[in-house]
């Protein structure tokens, strides 16, 4: 799904934050952090947020607390360095990055997913919306610019790092919600640039170079990810990730990343699915 433009007045929000508007201070935290309408300045969106939390806004105090942990401050640099990739399959290029996310980030993630699932939609390019379509019986979260928090914020720019991707090119984050039987049936996330529809979006953002998935949770038995060539099912601990290569290096679309998120047979899956383009949409 493609970000749209989101109005942002920087200058209103921090005249509405100053007045101890925990909200305004709050979205500042999280503009800083993406570096959106503002700098893109950690050191700022920490100050924000510690704002936020002395006006009361009811997710800034627990997001400083689990970006602390136990130590005074925020360590951002450790925050945004992630353990070494492994290869699992060279064609498509597909990497497992074991123990990228502690499992109280996960737990953040799972919980603020579970207020706002619904049933998962395909983007559909004609009418610039979601539709439910059979390929997908599982539920999903989508964290645009209203829902998002600055311990996402930082779990996107881990990502991209990780992925050696630009920030700005990542779509709004997804989190996936499997309950036993539900299934996101064999797909590929790379847009067909043969397909008209999606020449303008193709044009703006460019191709969905890569896919990255954070496992939330372990304690389900089936759902694997599971890819066609190859035949390579994997399942990740709680925190470990996937990434994979939607083109190859000459920026063509891989034709062998077919894949799909297979049924739980027992408890529920929770992913969540990170789709990084190359640039930001063109404003
Ligand atoms: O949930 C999974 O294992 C797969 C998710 C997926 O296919 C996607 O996000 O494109």
């Amino acid at each position: 799904m493609t970000a749209a433009p989101v109005p942002i007045d920087p200058i209103a929000l921090s005249e509405a934050a100053r007045r101890g508007d925990g909200g305004a201070a709050h979205r500042l935290a999280v503009l800083s952090a993406m570096g959106l309408g503002v700098p893109h300045d950690w050191r700022m969106a920490l100050d924000w947020l510690a704002k936020a939390a002395g006006a009361g806004h009811a997710t800034a105090g627990p997001e400083l607390d689990l970006l602390s942990g136990r130590s005074a401050g925020v360590d951002i640099a450790a925050w945004l360095a992630s353990p070494p990739p492994r290869a699992l399959s060279e064609g498509p290029a597909i990497l497992a990055i074991d123990g990228f996310l502690p499992a109280e980030v996960c737990d953040w993630l799972r919980a603020r997913a579970e207020a706002l699932a619904e049933p998962a939609l395909v983007y559909d390019f004609d009418t610039g919306r979601g539709r439910r379509e059979s390929v997908r019986t599982n539920a999903a979260a989508r964290f645009d610019l209203e829902r998002m928090d600055v311990v996402l914020a930082l779990v996107r720019e881990r990502i991209a790092r990780a992925a050696g991707l630009p920030v700005p090119g990542l779509e709004w984050s997804q989190v996936l919600h499997y309950a036993v039987g539900q299934s996101f049936d064999w797909h590929v996330d790379w847009l067909d640039p043969a397909t008209p529809a999606y020449a303008s979006d193709l044009a703006a953002r460019g191709q969905r170079i890569a896919t990255f998935l954070i496992f939330l949770n372990d304690d389900f038995d089936g759902g694997e990810t599971a890819f066609e060539a190859g035949g390579l099912r994997h399942r990740g601990r709680k925190g470990d990730a996937l990434l994979w290569a939607n083109t190859l290096p000459d920026g063509s679309i891989d034709q062998r990343t077919r894949h799909a998120g297979l049924p739980p047979t027992r408890g529920e899956k929770w992913v969540l699915s990170q789709w990084l383009r190359g640039r930001a949409p063109r404003v």
